[in-house]
């Protein structure tokens, strides 16, 4: 199949289209998901198992940062097109987008989509189309939703229509990326594939994709574990580059001048709930021929120590020091501390005796040992880390600082370096021997 093939029922879809959608889980996917589908055209009830989100929401207020989602909402929430619920009701669609967590052992916690698929079974009539969106171990809709949605006594072939649908947005750029990005549906027959290809095709801009379900869980962790794979090459790189007193950025930029070359980039490890997660969902799976996707995500686990070892290394002790560190979040200009490398980084600095740390995040309100007073963890410290490189550190000055600053991202302008001289340290780089 493929989205040519299915263009061709797209009047006929048209004339029958879904109209009300019941979205389950109100977070970083559901939420702008329910706000898109809302401003066009559809009359959308999100559920949440957090009442406090669900009554913000009704109140045109969201529980997360993202740019322009705020004023999405408040106008779909305003024009009646969007509330939300603790229960779910009777709906034309039904968008599971509930979290996948990673337990200890590292497998998937499917218990919130488990549920999530109960609690719509009741509600379910002929006709209905279920997706899954959680980001999802390959399987999880041909053998745990589907025997869930047979309880309904529906025909799942004939009754229903159940697919795969993974968000491939990313945070920060979510309104756009759910627009512009390319879209994989993967259903578990044709007919499900174009139903719901038809469905987004109400604001997806980019092309749509059709095939199985398990094809498009696996995509969907394929891409995340591409991108973590890629990234442990560069912070194997980098570790390398350090002791060889050359600079991995260097290798990397040249290296990437050819053709066929697409070194990622090194750092303090890898955070958010999708790259240090996701490759684990397949590891679960088939945990004996997944040897280069678990070394991958056990070189990036290991950044944070990298980072701390060179701290102590430029420090010679980290007792009773003060140290700044400049962004806590998984990456730049968001607030989202899931998983973030530089907050492990953290936790192995509360460890030392005697310390003192300042944390700087003009994002995130709370956190301990934050501090609002910039000049102050800039001058009074022993160290500065520069952990996540959001916009608004390009503006710091470094003219006054005096004591030794380690940038894990390669972000300090040519001129705050030439300031720093000597004290300016770099992850990848490692001095002359
Ligand atoms: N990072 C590096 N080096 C790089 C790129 C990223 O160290 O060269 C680090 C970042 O600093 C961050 C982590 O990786 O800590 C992940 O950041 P990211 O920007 O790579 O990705 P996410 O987790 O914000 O979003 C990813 C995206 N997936 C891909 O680009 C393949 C997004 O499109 C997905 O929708 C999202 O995962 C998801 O929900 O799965």
């Amino acid at each position: 199949m493929n989205s040519n093939e299915g263009q061709k029922s797209v009047k006929i879809e048209r004339v029958t289209m879904s109209k009300k959608i019941c979205i389950l889980g109100l977070g970083y996917i559901g939420m702008p998901t329910a706000a898109m589908f809302a401003s066009n055209g559809y009359e959308i009830v999100g559920v949440d198992v957090n009442e406090t989100v669900v009554n913000q929401l009704n109140k045109g207020e969201i529980t997360i940062e993202e740019p322009y989602l705020g004023d999405l909402v408040k106008q779909v929430v305003s024009e009646k097109r969007l509330r939300a619920s603790v229960t779910p009701e009777e709906a034309d669609v039904f968008i599971i987008a509930v979290p996948t967590p990673i337990m200890d052992d590292k497998s998937a916690d499917m218990t919130y989509v488990e549920s999530a698929t109960r609690m719509i079974v009741p509600y379910l009539k002929k006709g209905d189309t279920i997706i899954l969106e959680s980001t999802s171990p390959p399987g999880t809709v041909e053998k745990l939703m589907c025997p869930i949605l047979e309880t309904s006594g529906f025909d799942l072939h004939e009754d229903l229509y159940v697919a795969h649908s993974p968000e491939r947005v990313i945070p920060g750029k979510i309104l756009i990326e759910l627009v512009e990005n390319n879209r994989i549906v993967g259903g578990i027959n044709e007919a499900s594939s174009r139903k719901v290809m038809h469905l987004y095709e109400s604001f997806v801009k980019g092309e749509i994709y059709l095939t199985d379900a398990t094809t498009a869980e696996m995509c969907k962790l394929m891409e995340n574990t591409f991108r973590d794979v890629n990234i442990s090459l560069a912070n194997e790189l980098a570790i390398i580059c350090e002791q060889m007193g050359i600079n991995a950025w260097d290798v990397i930029e040249f290296a990437n001048k050819h053709p066929r070359v697409f070194i990622h980039q090194p750092g303090p490890g890898v955070g958010g709930h999708c790259l240090a997660v996701d490759p684990w969902f397949i590891v679960e799976k088939f945990p004996e021929d997944t040897k280069i996707i678990r070394l991958a995500r056990e070189t990036n686990d290991l950044m944070p120590m990298h980072v701390f070892k060179r701290l102590k290394g430029i420090l010679g002790t980290l007792r009773n020091k003060t140290v700044t560190v400049l962004g806590i979040t998984y990456k730049p200009d968001i607030d989202d501390l899931r998983e973030s490398p530089i907050l492990q980084l953290v936790e192995l600095l509360e460890e030392i005796e005697g310390i003192t740390l300042k944390l700087v995040d003009p994002y995130v309100s709370e956190y301990r040992h934050l501090t609002e007073d910039v000049q102050d963890a800039l001058t009074d410290t022993d160290m500065i880390i520069l952990g996540v490189n959001h916009h608004e550190f390009s503006e710091l000055d470094f003219a006054d600082v005096k004591v030794p600053v380690l940038d894990t991202r390669n972000f300090l302008s040519k001129e705050s370096r030439e300031q720093l001289g000597d004290n300016y340290y770099l992850i990848g780089k490692g001095r002359q021997l």
